[in-house]
């Protein structure tokens, strides 16, 4: 028998044959069928379908950025059930707070480096000005004009217009006119209210945080949305989670990445909960592959997922690995085993280690000069 006829076989035995085949007719899926595909038992055959979207789109490339990650601060005043890295209050143990010149060394001390990107995410502090935000963002490009920076999540941005008497649009005008580039796709968490209700109540909800996006998108930023799972939530809210990204994609195109989060429960307060299993994690990429026929890139981010099952992934709908971070502190004080920082050189090893051709890219996914598309 031939590959594919085995294959066929695989799926039909799978019960895949009738999504394969509307894939193949350029028909969308909906959400009974990613929840079908989250119940398919067999993850390899799950997995070719994923990878062969992935190979439509990007052929064997897989690409990475060279970034650092900064968080400023960790007071926040939300208390989101998932989260070991907040602290209520500036004085609580284990709270810290950058000066702003702080925040600038982290990008001083690397300004010989070919980085292209910083990744700032914070905690909800009260008690800061606005002009630490509008600052850090120009002292940056002061430092390093050449640097993108994606700074924000859209919960922050709410935070933002909230806390000091603006609207979303104006708080991003002003924040783009300091040198904002473009939002990551943090605080999605699981866009179903039932989930929403139990694990981030007192965070802006689902309508604000795409409503932000939009905003986004329609002033000229390009953003990233996520998706925290293994946790509460059931297939049917993945799968409708993915469902409202591709939606509010079909209005603006601004999303540039999809990015499944793997739930790590060490230190919080769903600890209980056991961490999502590898096989998992390629099914949650694989059906977003499937799924998101709209939004180009998915992303494992390596930290979350861990370095060998983001190796892995490469081979079930995953297009990009995220960068080299540098140093991250959400997921390890959440009980990631990862390394705090990748070189380039090792992004690219374990890229090529897989089977598939590493590209440096920048935050909106040009190819880095010197890179070479084969
Ligand atoms: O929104 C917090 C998640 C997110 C935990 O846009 C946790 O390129 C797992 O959004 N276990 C922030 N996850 C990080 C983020 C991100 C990461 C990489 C790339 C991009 C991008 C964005 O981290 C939060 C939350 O969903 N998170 N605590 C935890 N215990």
């Amino acid at each position: 028998m031939s590959e594919l006829g085995h294959m066929e076989g695989r799926l039909a035995a799978a019960g895949l044959s009738d999504i394969a085949e509307r894939l193949d007719g350029g028909a969308r899926l909906g959400l009974a069928d990613g929840v079908r595909l989250f119940d398919c038992p067999d993850l390899l055959a799950l997995g070719w379908l994923a990878n062969r979207e992935r190979e439509r789109r990007h052929g064997d490339r897989a690409c990475f950025n060279h970034n650092i990650r900064i968080e400023a601060t960790n007071v926040c005043v939300a208390s989101c059930l998932f989260c070991s890295f907040a602290r209520l209050e500036p004085g609580d143990e284990g709270s810290y707070t950058m000066s702003l010149e702080q925040v600038w060394d982290k990008l001083r001390r690397r300004r010989d480096e070919p980085l292209t990107e910083v990744h700032v995410v914070n905690g909800l502090h009260p008690d800061l000005p606005f002009s630490y935000y509008t600052d850090l963002l120009s002292g940056f490009k002061r430092i390093r004009p050449d640097v993108h920076l994606k700074c924000f999540t859209a919960v922050e941005i709410a935070f933002f217009a909230d806390l000091y008497g603006k609207t979303d649009e104006q708080v991003l005008a002003e924040l783009m006119e300091a040198g904002l580039d473009s939002l990551p796709g943090g605080g999605a968490e699981i866009f179903a209210e039932r989930v929403r209700r139990k694990i981030c109540h007192d965070k802006c909800g689902t309508d604000r945080y795409l409503a932000i996006h939009r905003a986004a998108h329609r002033l000229g930023m390009r953003s990233n949305v996520t998706m925290l799972y293994g946790h509460i939530e059931t297939a049917e809210e993945r799968v409708d989670h993915m469902l409202r990204a591709r939606a509010l994609q079909d209005e603006t195109g601004g999303f540039q990445a999809f990015i499944p989060l793997a739930f790590h429960p060490d230190n919080n307060q769903m600890r209980k909960l056991p961490a999502p299993t590898a096989s998992d994690t390629l099914r949650v990429h694989a059906v977003a592959r499937l799924m998101l026929d709209n939004i180009p890139h998915v992303k494992a981010f390596w930290i979350a997922t861990g370095v060998e099952v983001a190796q892995t992934s490469l081979w079930f709908g995953v297009d990009d690995l995220d960068g080299t971070v540098q140093e991250e502190r959400i997921y390890h004080m959440a009980g990631a085993r990862t390394p705090e920082a990748l070189t380039t050189a090792a992004i690219r090893r374990l890229i090529e280690a897989a089977g598939r051709t590493p590209v440096e890219r920048d935050t909106l996914y040009n190819v880095v000069a010197g890179d070479v598309v084969q």
